[in-house]
């Protein structure tokens, strides 16, 4: 074995070179790992004895992709084009051995051999998309001209993982090996070339399939319009899209030319960095200072759910998938029965769209039991509890807990908001009380915000984090305040639509503004989804609100046909003459004048406040980093992924501006304005919240060493 630089080792077994990397964790393709893979093929092709190269990953995968860490660096060692370029010319065939995943660069590497073989558990794929980029390394012309343009366009816009018997299937794979026979497989497929004397396959000069759809704009046309909604806002699916229209169009060099330009635009754009920063931040928040990896895990191998609500169903619904055994309690069978039924026809819903069979929906649904006694509760060894959000209602049953549940058994608690030290100060075992806030639809949203209580054991932490990972939900970790990270941060948008209205905007002019801006939808077309009545009483409403008056008149949202916007029969929402008036009359009576409102001020008066409340969160200490927050609100409540998130955002308008606004609107409209501390000290100091130092976990009323920026 000849060692070629630190991460690359090359071995000449018979007449085979075999070159391998090994830079863990991925394999990706830093510039040492291109330094490697160049030498060690300038080497082979020296080396009279071989014949033949095999390329091969040490550790769990393939090149994983560009090393996304050196983007925005200066770039050392081969540039990717160079050493694709060395590999393509090799006048000896290379054939790339793909196990885990070979991905981005790691495939365009991959395609520049001139075969690949791979094992039946791998995948290759192009992601760069959801990184706000595109393949910049060859890859929107090679893929093109293997798989066409409709499967390329789908590939590249989706960053799908394709596993390796379709990969097969499309070309992009010439072989396929015995699992854990890779090396083997790979070396007797290099011989097979020498002995068979096998053409050197460049994929560049294989225009066949680009030329079959060369004349045919339809295709990239019904691609937009089909996925017009998907994209919306996203720039790299477009750029992705313009690429394979070089490649079908455009000689290989000429399209090349056009990846280049275009991977350029995107990579200095702000919507690539903040899609890079979310990779990394999503990563991120599984860290927890003060709760180190290797902290016990308690084995969870049952679950309690109490309430068989929406919520509660849905929460089941994430450990079945796993399957861990769930058993839901309710107070009423009717009610029990109507959450089980629920959860099996979201089930069949799901395999009726062929997401799984009619055996798996049976197996899910075998493992949920129900119950009407919170005694079978006894053998579980994490209980979550999903009823209303009522403080006495929480402690009588956490109360029950303590004396039903086994010894060390994780006492869970899904509230949006409430004080979870008061929930757990009933119990003998605060230590094993936590929160753990699923997001509606429980089954569908990937966010769990975890609530560490002011005793909440480590062991406990850990094991939630772990086990959010399992039931594929990105966990974070927030401490116990009002409304924790994601509803607290709401709290002021919630505000200042609201206050906005009475100002003079009209609730379509704020959402409008907040759907242009990224949101899936506005705060009042939210409300009208969810039902304006929720939490409304009717024999207490005195019309002393918009939303009183507006659920008096039966106007309660989508499902009556109209809330603050008026609905035809498609569920189309059209501005509304009768909320106009409403508000109108409101305005009047509290003696204030209405006035316009410019888009840029309903911006700046929803977000700067959502900002200002993600620095006084860090600054207390109840979210561990700012990035942490983004991904609550990414996840949680639909903050686009290409601005980052609010704290993301708020660094890339600048500090000083945000600053800047809140103070004048302390100034106009009193302290509820008041700028954070950590924001004046940030920009006082010339930094961002990206300087801001991670807390060394959680602040709890025992815990208040924390460190800040
Ligand atoms: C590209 O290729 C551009 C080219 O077209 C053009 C160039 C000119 N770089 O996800 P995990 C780290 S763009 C650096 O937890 P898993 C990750 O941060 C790239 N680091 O593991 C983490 O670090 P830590 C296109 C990377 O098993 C550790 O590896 N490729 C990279 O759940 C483990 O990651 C992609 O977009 C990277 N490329 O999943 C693929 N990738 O332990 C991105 C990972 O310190 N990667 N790390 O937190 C993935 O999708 C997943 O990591 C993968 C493994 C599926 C590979």
């Amino acid at each position: 074995m000849t060692a070629i630089n630190p991460v690359t080792d090359l071995t000449v077994e018979g007449e085979i070179g075999v070159l391998t990397l090994n830079s863990p964790p991925v394999n990706a393709l830093s510039g040492r790992v291109r330094q490697g893979i160049y030498d060690g093929i300038t080497a082979a092709n020296a080396d009279p004895a071989v014949k033949a190269i095999v390329l091969i990953c040490e550790g769990r995968t393939f090149i994983a992709g560009a090393d996304i860490t050196e983007f925005g660096g200066a770039s050392k060692g081969p540039g990717l084009h160079e050493v694709q370029d060395m590999m393509e010319s090799s006048p000896k065939p290379v054939v790339a051995a793909i196990h885990g995943t070979a991905l981005g660069g790691g495939l365009e590497v991959a395609l520049c051999a001139h075969y690949r073989v791979a094992v039946p558990s791998a995948k290759v794929g192009l992601p760069e998309v959801n990184l706000g980029l595109l393949p910049g390394a060859g890859g929107t012309q090679r893929l093109p001209r293997i798989v066409g343009a409709q499967k390329a366009l789908e590939m590249m816009t989706s960053g799908q993982h394709v596993p390796a018997k379709a990969a097969l299937a499309m070309g992009l794979v010439d072989e396929l090996a015995e699992e854990g026979k890779l090396r083997e497989a790979a070396i007797a497929f290099a011989k097979k070339c020498v002995s068979e004397n096998k053409p050197l396959v460049r994929v560049r000069d294989n225009d066949s399939k680009v030329a079959a759809d060369r004349g045919k704009p339809e295709i990239f046309e019904n691609f937009r319009k089909a996925n017009a909604r998907k994209f919306r806002g996203f720039m790299a699916p477009e750029w992705n899209i313009r690429c394979i229209e070089a490649a079908v169009n455009l000689p290989f060099e000429e399209g090349i030319a056009v990846e280049r330009k275009l991977f350029m635009e995107l990579m200095t754009g702000s919507q690539s960095a903040a899609q890079r920063y979310s990779f990394f931040a999503e990563r991120t928040a599984q860290k927890i200072p003060d709760v180190p990896d290797t902290t016990e895990i308690i084995p969870v191998k049952k679950v309690g759910i109490i309430g068989a609500g929406t919520m509660g169903g849905g929460i089941a619904m994430n450990f079945a998938n796993v399957g861990i055994p769930v058993v839901i309690v309710e107070v009423k069978q009717e009610a029990l029965d109507r959450g089980l039924a629920t959860i099996r026809k979201n089930y069949e819903r799901t395999a009726s769209r062929g997401g799984i069979t009619a055996e798996q929906v049976e197996q899910r649904c075998a493992l949920i039991t129900g119950s009407l006694e919170m005694e079978a509760l006894a053998d579980v060894d994490m209980v979550i509890e999903a009823v209303f959000e009522r403080m006495d209602i929480k402690k009588d049953i956490f109360t029950k807990l303590d004396v039903i549940c086994k010894p060390g058994a994780i006492l869970g608690t899904n509230t949006s908001g409430l004080n979870i030290d008061e929930i757990a100060s009933v119990t003998q075992r605060p230590q094993d009380v936590i929160g753990l806030h699923f997001f509606s639809p429980a089954n569908v949203m990937k966010l769990l915000e975890i609530i560490q209580a002011d005793h909440t054991s480590k062991e406990v932490i850990n094991t939630s984090m772990k086990l959010a990972k399992k039931i594929g939900k990105i966990a974070v970790l927030a401490g116990v305040c009002p409304g924790f990270v994601g509803n607290r941060i709401l709290g002021p948008r919630q505000r200042e639509a609201q206050k906005l209205v009475m100002e003079g905007a009209m609730p379509w002019d704020i959402d409008r503004v907040l759907y242009d801006f990224g949101f899936p939808m506005g705060p009042f077309a939210m409300s009208d989804l969810a039902g304006l009545d929720i939490g409304w009483v009717k024999e207490r409403s005195k019309g002393e609100s918009i939303r009183d008056v507006l659920c008096e008149m039966d106007r309660r949202g989508q499902k009556t046909g109209a809330g603050y916007y008026d609905y035809d029969e498609n569920r189309v929402a059209k501005p509304s003459p009768v909320t106009e008036k409403i508000i109108h009359d409101f305005i009047v009576k509290s003696g204030a004048n209405p006035r316009t409102i410019g888009d840029e001020e309903i911006l700046e008066r929803c977000i700067y406040p959502m900002i200002n409340e993600g620095a006084k969160i860090l600054e207390e200490g109840k979210a561990i980093r700012a990035s942490d927050i983004d991904i609550v609100w990414q996840n949680g409540y639909g903050w686009p992924v290409y601005r980052g998130g609010p704290m993301f955002y708020g660094d890339l308008v600048g500090l000083p501006k945000v600053l800047a606004k809140m103070q004048e609107f302390q100034a106009k409209m009193g302290d509820a304005y008041k700028p954070a501390a950590l924001l004046e000290k940030l920009v006082a100091e010339g930094k961002g919240f990206k300087d801001f130092k991670p807390n060394n976990g959680i602040t709890t009323n025992t815990k208040k060493d924390t460190v800040h920026a």
